[in-house]
């Protein structure tokens, strides 16, 4: 499906002057009222939108998880249907188009490799987050690698006046071109959200930056780079590592302290982006970079509901870094899809 040849609605028309066309019906404008306060986690209408990208990773694989997640949360791969109560509230699938990679090492800087596919790709989501949020619907983008999240983000920035990010993650994703290991961009995308990075990149949909860092957490972080951890030294972003989540009493408990904090910041709307590599790898395998000592289903799930059942204004969800061609019996899928059930409704 190529949504560029999509038509358009006035959301598209105010974000993409280049593009004359019809009306969008890729996202229709819902017959349900908008909703303008409370968590949009809970009631509101869910719009999914695929990202099939790995190359922000510069992988094979990435690109199938938003096609095993959506058929997840619709039952289609289950033998017996699971009922899920928030199936009802699923619109269609959007398909975000991704230009194809170049070959390496074609790819351009090999410090931004893939810039301009990725460019283009995040372009597209933020149109569709935005035009999803404007609507009273919970933006939903189903990765693909977290370089997604330079477009999801870029959207949600666009629809409210101060955004605040909860970031749930082993990696900060706070690398730039000076101190990225890899060149890979899915260590870039919170950086680029606080305005450090690529212009073209940091600029989508609007000026850098999209959030500032007092209006960040990051819960999880086990595997930092030199450059991020001088990153977090010189920006007052919240950050609980593995080892103060431990002492917290635990993901849930630390959860519950990131609600009460971001309710207090002043921030109207609440961007969820949810790393699966994140999860230990005894539970999930299926993510480009595992990294012993991560979550367990059980209390990811309860620090989940928790923030299903706050009052923040979350708007837009990220779930990102399922790479099914490294899940060989499915069980990582199942794991994922479980999890974000259980974020979005009643399990
Ligand atoms: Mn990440």
């Amino acid at each position: 499906m190529n949504a560029e040849r999509g038509t358009r609605n006035a959301e598209f028309a105010l974000e993409q002057p280049h593009s004359a066309g019809a009306p969008s019906t890729l996202i229709p404008r819902s017959a349900f009222p908008v909703p303008t306060s409370g968590n949009w986690l809970r009631g509101a209408r869910i719009a999914p939108i695929a990202v099939p990208m790995g190359l922000g990773v510069c992988e094979f694989g990435p690109e199938i998880g938003p096609y095993a997640l959506d058929a997840g949360l619709r039952d289609r791969t289950a033998a017996t249907p699971s009922g899920w109560p928030g199936a009802g509230r699923l619109e269609p699938l959007t398909i975000t188009d991704v230009p194809p990679s170049l070959p390496s090492p074609l790819y351009g800087d090999p410090r931004l490799k893939n810039r301009e596919p990725i460019l283009t790709a995040c372009k597209r989501l933020a149109r569709y987050t935005q035009a999803a949020i404007a609507d009273g619907r919970l933006a939903l983008a189903l990765g693909g690698d977290h370089a997604l999240s330079i477009g999801s983000i870029a959207g949600a920035a666009a629809t409210c006046e101060r955004l605040g990010i909860l970031w749930i993650d082993t990696h900060a994703d706070l690398n730039t071109p000076e101190t990225t290991p890899s060149g890979n961009i899915h260590g870039m995308p919170m950086a680029l959200a606080l305005g450090h990075g690529n212009r073209a990149l940091a600029t989508i949909a609007g000026a850098a930056p999209k959030v500032r860092p007092e209006d960040v957490t990051m819960i999880g972080l086990r595997d930092l780079d030199a450059g991020e951890e001088a990153f977090l030294a010189r920006h007052p972003v919240r950050v609980y590592r593995m080892a103060q989540i431990d002492a917290l009493g635990g993901f849930a408990a630390t959860v519950a302290r990131a609600i009460d904090e971001l309710a207090a910041s002043g921030v109207d709307a609440v961007h969820l982006s949810f790393d699966l590599d994140v999860l230990d790898p005894s539970c999930f395998t299926a993510t480009s970079t595992p990294v012993p000592g991560g979550l367990i289903v059980r209390e990811a799930l309860a620090g989940l509901r928790l923030l299903r059942e706050s009052t923040l204004p979350i708007r837009s969800v990220d779930w990102v870094e399922l790479n099914p061609l490294l899940d060989t019996r499915g069980a990582s899928t199942g794991v994922a899809v479980r999890l974000l059930k259980g974020l979005l409704g009643d399990d």
